[in-house]
């Protein structure tokens, strides 16, 4: 992004220089310079949501800290979450979500097992494609360096534990920085898990971990599925540590992600070697996490489409059929993402629901999309009959475990304060908590189940 930003720079200069041409010349160079704004614009948005790290200071006129070492809390001022129940008014109190209260004979904590998404919650930098990031968290020093993925995974235990989850989930991309080698790469990886595993202590776990497989300019044609034999290799070296690393910190399932599985166009793409491939890759992975004793459950995340126009692992039912083609069914489960779910045209409860009936539902990502906006917006799920919904899809399979709820959901652009990132978790827990809730009701009630065996 700076070297963007420089080479932007750097091309303005000229026209700043030209000042007493000819107006067919200042015309062609004032086109030119809005061209290159544009094409600049462009360059600069693609690598805000390639995931870099948030540009320091910011034109807000915060400050970025230091590089040096942080002192002290990252969260001061904000206490322990703490059930308080419906009749609070404090934002920073569960008012639904009761951990240790039973309901249908289970602790509302094991029927969730929630998770926090460490790329949203402390990656995520606000920037969209029209715009540069907005949050700059008073920790970040502006680099991407390993001291500062240090820094940040401090940041990431602190929340999970004044918000009193247990489980947590990472890219390995996101967590610590490429280097300029494989080696290199790893070698930062595990220095950063190195402090994880530390931190962690002896309560809090990987919900699943999983490898970042598409912001990196060498996955354009995919991953698996890319026609580049050395793509595929690397692809594979990095799915193979990252099966490593979350063995290591203890687990519980890993994910596949298909980020650029699909294809553009078929008139340059042939599926069937394609789908070959990826299959062949989720076989070695399936022979190497038995080879090093992972007993996590291997999930797929399906959808439909974007980045690419056509996602391989369009919906439940499509990725179903092409683990039964290969013969993957019994090694691997799904990961159910709602946002995703709408954006295939079914409702979360219909992707649960197939996911449920053919033994696949493996856990799900707890977010939601806006009825009005074709795109993945990954907003937390706030809307209570979806809630219900969700959840009648987790009591009938029995709970997910070892799956669970990751809040695959970041805040708004808008919202920038640090107490955002736990009022928006909050509101996140209690809204599925509140669906746990209606279900006791409704199954306690009998009416439900009473009209469908009627029907029948
Ligand atoms: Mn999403």
């Amino acid at each position: 992004m700076y070297i963007s930003h420089l080479f932007c720079l750097e091309l303005q200069k000229p026209f700043q220089s030209v000042k007493r041409g000819s107006l067919h010349v200042m015309r062609e160079m004032k086109a030119e310079k809005i061209l290159l704004l544009l094409v600049c614009l462009n360059v600069v948005s693609f690598a805000v949501i390639a995931g870099s790290p948030p540009t320091c200071p910011a034109d807000l006129g915060t400050e970025c800290s230091d590089s040096g070492e942080w002192e002290g809390e990252f969260f001061p001022g904000i206490p322990k979450i703490k059930y308080e129940g419906p009749s609070s008014k404090n934002r920073l109190a569960f008012k639904w979500y009761n951990a240790k209260e039973e309901i249908l004979g289970k602790k509302m904590k094991d029927w969730m097992r929630f998770s926090v998404a460490f790329w949203h919650t402390f990656r995520g930098t606000g920037g969209d494609p029209f715009g540069a990031p907005t949050k700059y968290w008073p920790w970040e020093d502006g680099t991407n360096s390993v001291a500062m993925a240090k820094r940040r995974m401090r940041a990431n235990f602190e929340f999970i534990n004044k918000l009193g989850v247990d489980w947590w989930c990472f890219h390995d991309r996101d967590i610590a920085p490429d280097g300029k080698t494989l080696e290199e790469t790893n070698a930062n990886l595990d220095e950063v898990v190195a402090l994880a595993k530390e931190l962690q202590g002896t309560k809090i776990r990987p919900l699943w971990g999983t490898a970042q497989l598409f912001s990196h300019p060498r996955y354009m044609h995919g991953a698996a599925t890319s026609s580049e034999v050395g793509v595929y290799a690397y692809a594979a070296a990095q799915v193979k540590k990252a099966i490593e690393v979350t063995h290591y910190l203890g687990g519980e399932n890993y994910v596949f992600w298909g980020g650029r599985e699909g294809y553009q166009t078929l008139l340059n793409t042939d599926m069937g070697r394609e789908l070959d491939h990826l299959a062949s890759f989720l076989g070695a992975a399936v022979a190497y996490k038995k080879k090093i004793g992972f007993n996590g459950t291997l999930l797929i995340e399906p959808k439909p489409q974007e980045p690419t126009k056509h996602q391989y692992d369009w919906d439940a039912a499509t990725t179903a059929n092409f683990l039964r083609k290969y013969d993957l069914l019994g090694e691997f489960k799904l990961n159910i993402e709602c946002n995703h779910a709408t954006l295939s045209g079914h409702s979360c409860h219909h992707e649960l629901e197939t996911a449920r009936i053919n033994g696949l539902l493996g856990n799900i990502d707890a977010n939601t999309g806006d009825p009005q906006i074709g795109w993945d917006t990954d907003q937390f799920l706030t809307d209570i009959a979806e809630a219900t919904m969700v959840m009648l899809s987790v009591v009938r399979n029995g709970g997910l475990a070892p799956g669970g709820f990751n809040f695959d959901a970041k805040l708004r652009r808008e919202s920038t304060d640090v107490e955002d990132l736990f009022i928006a978790h909050i509101s996140g827990m209690d809204t599925l908590a509140r669906g746990l809730r209606n279900v006791a009701k409704l199954i306690e009630d009998g009416s439900l189940a009473e009209l469908v065996s009627k029907r029948y």
